[in-house]
């Protein structure tokens, strides 16, 4: 059984910075799970995206892996020959635990695991690369050069699978998106509190853009065609076609 986030339970006198670190990485998949609208289905069509897309002998990246739930959905689905994933994160209580589960997994695919940060990877014969809320992460102004890097790692007809939480153009439904996840995430079991301080937290740290923007970078980068194949409230994910 996964163990329960409570990290934002009690009243906290100073709020710090969202980190990835040890406490939270021992409840984050309780945590991503109660706090994303949709997360498990995004996770495992990433597994039926990567079957789809995947090319024989190349290799498909997971762009801020966390605990390797996008790569364990891909190891399980994909089947094409001589494919090898690389899963990749710069947050080291992260990515041990990432090792330790696909220690534990005994599906055949190879996966590499990698502690670095993804602007200083290189990426080459990729079929498949997933950032699934990875790139809100990254500060705005060094989005397009990791886009261009993926963009030119990618083999032709290969994809970006980008999940993200997204900004909405109109005030009004703004709002109201933020308002139906405070919702989701009440009926989820977390308390006004744990949901507000979260939000301080994660304000400095998680900077979200609009779905326009990103498919207006993802086309600079030179994708052929990025596709909304899923939206929910202020979440949502693109599948880019090089
Ligand atoms: C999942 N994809 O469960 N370099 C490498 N990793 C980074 C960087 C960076 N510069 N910045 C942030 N990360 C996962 C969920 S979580 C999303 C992704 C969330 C890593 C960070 O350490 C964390 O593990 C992950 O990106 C973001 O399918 O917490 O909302």
């Amino acid at each position: 059984m996964r163990e329960k986030d409570t990290l934002y339970a009690s009243p906290l006198a100073e709020i710090a910075d969202f980190k990835f670190d040890q406490a939270v990485a021992s409840v984050f998949a309780d945590m991503i799970n109660r706090s994303v609208p949709g997360y498990g289905l995004v996770v495992d069509q990433i597994g039926v995206l990567a079957r789809h897309y995947a090319l024989p002998d190349s290799r498909l990246y997971d762009l801020g892996c966390s605990l390797g739930a996008a790569t364990l959905s891909m190891r399980h689905r994909v089947e094409t020959a001589g494919c090898e994933i690389i899963a990749i994160d710069n947050a080291p209580a992260m990515i041990d635990r990432c090792q330790e589960y696909l220690d534990k997994d005994s599906a055949s695919l190879p996966v590499q695991t990698l502690c670095q940060d993804i602007r200083d990877v290189s990426i080459s014969n990729a079929s498949v690369v997933v950032m699934n809320y990875t790139l809100q992460f990254i500060a705005p102004l060094e989005r397009e050069a990791l886009m261009r890097t993926i963009y030119d790692g990618l083999l032709p007809g290969g994809v970006l699978i980008l999940a993200e939480k997204v900004m909405e153009s109109s005030s009004t439904q703004e709002a109201l998106f933020q308002s139906l996840h405070t919702d989701f995430k009440r009926a989820q079991g977390y308390s006004d509190i744990e949901i507000s301080q979260k939000r301080s937290s994660l304000e400095n740290v998680l900077v979200s853009e609009s779905l326009p923007t990103h498919q207006q970078r993802l086309q600079t980068a030179g994708f052929s065609q990025s596709a909304v194949w899923f939206h929910c409230y202020n979440f949502a994910a693109l599948l880019a076609i090089k």
